[in-house]
């Protein structure tokens, strides 16, 4: 039954973190209303909250106390700024787990590699007494952890549509690792991008440990946590040792190594020794590596961890040996930086690329293009920007549009690797990223060539 005392809440977005915020206020006996701009439906649990759908309007927010808004909804939504302006409570799904959650807290956030870091950060802290529950971005809605328990342990992975809207965040341990153009669409300008993601430090205290880029970008942000007593870490892709980097990959004539600082002492691991594949993705696993050193989690249980970790679906994810060829699908790689990490983990590959590009600049491409790149097929509704950066870098090219037909006309371009890596935003013929790799799979496997 709602409590009659407590305040009126509107939830907006029907998607997941909207459900499991409903959810979460029927456990606390609060009742609301939910609105969602599309035609949705409330599953069968859900049916008795009042849901208004079709566009919000300015005015209607005004009669709530507080407004808890899904990630995908963009903040400066005019019916959420009206809310604001005239004092409404308006805030995300962040907010109200940390006013519940006691435990540790350990965050992530970045424009790539959140998810890998944040899921073995959670996979190597999973050893330890009490565990470690892994949500946020990464998919599984932060308020689910909460159901029934309390975790000693919770990682986070953030997104800047999370942060931005949180206005209460001290975690104990804050990974930042990179932030490149990416939701141009979604936040007023870069700065305002950058700035929701560096606001993951701004209440953290003497105690608290943040990990940082060794980039000199950010060493204003490391003096300014520092002078307020948060150890602080970097991390890098370095060429030789330098002492103030704990871990990431050490690029050496010998080979690659990762490592990570376990007390005092550096451990590392070549990267031959791992399944996951591209330096970008070794590094993230470094990082991991070093937060649950300084959690306490073992050596021999990090190193074991790392080498077994196979890394994600979608993330240059190795699909299989078929009709000839190797296949990787990294439909990940929403933006342009992504789609480089990838391409420069290849001597050469046939590219997928396309889709959605968000209003992100491609010109860093061309280089990589140009160096990696043997053949390109275009994906997506808008190709003229992938067609222009590719003339640019002189790679010959089809335009497939479809998926479907860019597996049918890559097949046909040599024997090296096929990398799906569209360095764009999937919503123009997917749901989401995870749609379009499934779809590119099935299309591989439907070639009719079993794994040799
Ligand atoms: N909606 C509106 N109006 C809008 C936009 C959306 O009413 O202007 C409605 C849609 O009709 C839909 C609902 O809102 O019913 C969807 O809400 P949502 O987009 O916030 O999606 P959720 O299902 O709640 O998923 C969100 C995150 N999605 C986004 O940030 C876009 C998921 O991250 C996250 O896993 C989930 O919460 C749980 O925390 C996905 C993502 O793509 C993976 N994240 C971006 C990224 O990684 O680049 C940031």
């Amino acid at each position: 039954m709602a409590d009659t005392h407590s305040p009126k809440v509107a939830v907006i977005g029907m998607g997941k973190t909207g459900l499991s915020v409903l959810r979460h206020l029927r456990r606390a006996h609060i009742g609301c209303e939910c609105f969602d701009e599309a035609a949705v439906q409330l599953p069968e649990d859900l049916k008795d909250v009042v849901l208004h759908t079709g566009q919000l309007q300015e005015e209607v927010l005004l009669g709530f106390d507080k407004v808890i808004v899904s990630p995908g909804i963009n903040w400066h939504h005019p019916a959420l700024v009206e809310a604001r302006k005239c004092g409404v409570d308006v805030h995300g799904d962040l907010d109200e787990f940390l006013a519940e959650y006691t435990g540790t807290l350990i965050t992530v956030t970045g424009t790539n590699g959140k998810t890998t870091t944040t899921q073995m950060i959670a996979l190597l802290l999973e050893t330890l007494s009490g565990g470690c529950d892994a949500g946020g971005n990464i998919g599984t809605p932060m308020l689910d952890l909460l159901a029934d328990k309390q975790p000693t342990r919770v990682a986070l992975e953030l997104s800047s549509f999370q942060l931005e809207r949180a206005k209460h965040l001290h975690p104990h341990y804050a990974v930042l690792l990179n932030v490149q153009p990416d939701h141009a669409d979604m936040h007023e300008s870069e700065q305002a991008y950058k700035a929701a993601k560096v606001s993951m430090f701004k209440q953290m205290i003497m105690g608290d440990t943040a990990l940082l880029p060794v980039e000199q970008e950010w060493q204003g942000l490391a003096d300014d946590l520092a002078a307020r007593g948060v150890s602080v870490k970097r991390f890098g892709m370095i060429a030789s040792s330098e002492s103030d980097v704990v871990a990431g990959v050490l690029c050496h004539e010998d080979g690659d190594k990762i490592f990570w600082q376990q007390g005092d002492e550096q451990k590392s691991m070549p990267v031959s020794s791992l399944v996951v594949r591209g330096r970008h993705q070794q590094q993230n696993i470094a990082v991991a590596a070093q937060v649950a050193a300084d959690y306490g989690v073992s050596v021999a249980v990090i190193e074991e961890g790392l080498m077994s970790f196979q890394g994600l679906e979608h993330r240059l994810e190795f699909v299989g040996h078929i009709v000839g060829r190797d296949w990787y699908n990294d439909s990940k790689a929403t933006n342009p930086d992504a789609a480089i990490a990838a391409l420069s983990s290849f001597e050469e590959v046939v590219w997928i690329s396309g889709g959605l590009r968000k209003n992100l600049s491609l010109d860093g491409l061309v280089e990589v293009a140009k160096k990696y790149v043997r053949f390109a097929c275009v994906i997506g509704e808008d190709s003229k920007a992938y067609e222009d950066m590719l003339k640019q870098a002189g790679v010959a090219y089809k335009v497939s549009h479809t998926v479907k037909q860019a597996v049918l006309d890559a097949r046909g371009e040599g024997d090296c690797p096929v990398l799906l890596s569209p360095a764009a935003a999937s919503q123009d013929q997917y749901k989401h990223y995870a749609e379009r790799g499934a779809d590119f799979i099935q299309n591989i496997r439907e070639l009719g060539g079993a794994d040799d």
